[in-house]
């Protein structure tokens, strides 16, 4: 059984890391992803990075409205119009969505956003769902791509595909 673990800003800095850098790790592959929102705004950037924890989720967006927001990895690298672009959650299990779902999650999967009253969101957080260096059934960089995607509402976790979290509201390719 695998889970998403958390990884707070918190325990870095108390580790001796902070100072809002990213942390220099010895590590495999990297990916940077711009985000954008549907009229094309830059709304900051995500750092996915493999570690021997593995894929280390680095969020530092802003311009988000406030609230909670389902936040998935998306199986197709492309972001245009209202992001149906981007296809599904990334899946290559065929398994069902959610965390509390149980023929989930799928490999996508991730914790909700939840953005504070300035719409400022700098967070951390590993998953051991993917890893850039797969090149199998947990693959990110396929033939077509990978995404970030970001929805209007958040995600219950339970709802087969994308957790009842209605639009996609910001999207972004991942990018060696
Ligand atoms: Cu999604």
């Amino acid at each position: 059984m695998r889970f998403v673990h958390w990884v707070s800003a918190g325990l870095l800095a108390a580790a001796g890391v902070g100072g809002g850098a990213i942390p220099a790790l010895a590590t495999g592959e990297r990916a940077n992803v711009e985000i954008k929102d549907a009229a094309g705004k830059a709304l900051g950037n995500i750092v996915v990075t493999d570690t021997t924890g593995g894929a280390l989720i680095q969020v530092k967006l802003s311009g988000l409205p406030p609230g909670l927001h389902g936040f998935h990895i998306h199986e197709t690298g492309k972001c245009e119009g209202d992001f149906a672009s981007a296809g599904g959650i990334l899946n290559p299990l065929g398994a069902k969505h959610g965390f509390a779902n149980e023929e989930g999650p799928m490999a996508g999967d991730l914790p909700n956003l939840i953005v504070p009253s300035n719409g400022e969101i700098e967070i951390e957080l590993i998953t051991t769902l993917i890893s850039l260096s797969a090149s199998g059934e947990e693959g990110v960089f396929d033939a077509d791509g990978t995404s970030f995607v970001i929805f209007e509402k958040g995600d219950n976790y339970v709802s087969d595909p994308e957790g009842d979290a209605g639009k996609r509201i910001a999207c972004g390719v991942f990018t060696k």
